[in-house]
């Protein structure tokens, strides 16, 4: 039981969930909170460096706190919180950000990837400036590691880079945090592009199977994932990732060994496994969409278990950022 080590990480209320935030992050946080002293964020002010809808913004960080709840984190074990309730984040952020080489953030993939879907002179600096608060996020909880998808090992980079560079300067305030990544699942690709990412923000529904699509959606959009050439399943990343995708898929909803997949697959067509993936899938996530339906009618004990959260939140946090501002030389 390594009950004195640290875990802190959040998902954007920029979208519907999918799969990928399931078994890429909730799913091993529920595994994980039985050994660490753990910190869940609904992280509401990343979610703003491109534009939401107030409404949908608000509506979803409710829903993404429910999706915690249905997933099994327990508010008795772990702290689930709303990052924009603990306003030391932004006050981190802002003193971490004195510190951040801008040519740093230029070169961060993520920010490389959804700038270059926008004019130039329409890019918030929040995008660029996004690592740092996330920055902030982990150093004020002193995080020993931080679980993420493979997509965020760049950014907990910087959060290392950045405690190791302020402790130098000032002093030790700030521990180093890792970045936990899982061998398996931690990359689930677009249904329609398995070159990409699954994303929430694909415009192409199609794309990825949604926490609450309905089984017929799920069944469907599993029907009509893109495929490779040749008939055999058989997991090769290069040569067939469309399908080393869906058995990846196909594994961690049924725990089965990707090895055993493939043989019992053997002889059998794309059509027979997509069929059987599709009633896997539709199994696996109706027990986790009620449990979210079930909270979806009592908000407010949602509400009650972030404010109790931030509380919690706060009492660590606040000691972290008063120890960086002593150090700074704030009066
Ligand atoms: N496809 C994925 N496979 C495995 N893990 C994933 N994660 C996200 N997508 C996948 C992990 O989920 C956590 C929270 O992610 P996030 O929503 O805060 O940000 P994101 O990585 O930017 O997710 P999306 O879906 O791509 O959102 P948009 O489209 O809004 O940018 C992270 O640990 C992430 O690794």
């Amino acid at each position: 039981m390594k009950s004195q080590q640290t875990i802190f990480s959040g998902i954007q209320p920029s979208g519907d969930l999918h799969i990928g935030h399931y078994f890429g992050a909730m799913k091993n946080w529920v595994a994980l909170q039985n050994q660490y002293r753990s910190i869940f964020c609904i992280v509401d002010e990343h979610a703003i460096t491109v534009p939401q809808d107030p409404e949908k913004l608000r509506e979803r960080t409710l829903d993404i706190a429910m999706w915690y709840l249905a997933a099994g984190i327990d508010p008795k074990r772990s702290i689930i919180f709303v990052q924009s309730h603990n306003s030391d984040h932004t006050e981190l952020s802002w003193i971490l950000n004195t510190i951040t080489p801008f040519g740093e953030l230029e070169r961060m993939t993520q920010f490389k990837d959804k700038s270059s879907k926008m004019k130039k002179a329409g890019i918030p600096a929040g995008l660029l400036n996004y690592p740092t608060l996330m920055a902030a996020d982990i150093l004020l909880y002193q995080t020993d590691a931080v679980p993420v998808g493979e997509d965020q090992k760049q950014h907990v980079e910087l959060a290392r880079t950045l405690a190791r560079k302020f402790n130098s300067r000032f002093g030790v305030t700030f521990k180093e945090p890792k970045e936990l990544i899982q061998k398996f699942g931690s990359r689930i690709m677009s249904l329609q592009d398995p070159t990409k990412k699954m994303s929430k923000s694909d415009e192409n529904k199609n794309s990825y199977i949604g926490l609450l699509d309905a089984p017929d959606d799920i069944r469907g959009k599993i029907k009509i994932a893109v495929t490779d050439s040749g008939k055999e399943i058989i997991f090769n990343q290069e040569k067939k990732p469309a399908i080393a995708n869906l058995l990846t898929i196909f594994s961690l909803f049924s725990g089965l060994q990707i090895k055993d997949i493939e043989k019992k697959y053997k002889r059998k067509g794309y059509g027979e496994f997509k069929k059987d993936l599709g009633n896997i899938a539709v199994a696996h996530l109706e027990p986790l969409q009620q449990k979210y339906r079930a909270l979806k009618k009592n908000p407010e004990q949602v509400k009650e278990i972030l404010r109790e959260g931030v509380k919690s939140a706060k009492q660590i946090s606040s000691k972290t950022l008063a120890d960086a501002k002593q150090k700074i030389g704030f009066l």
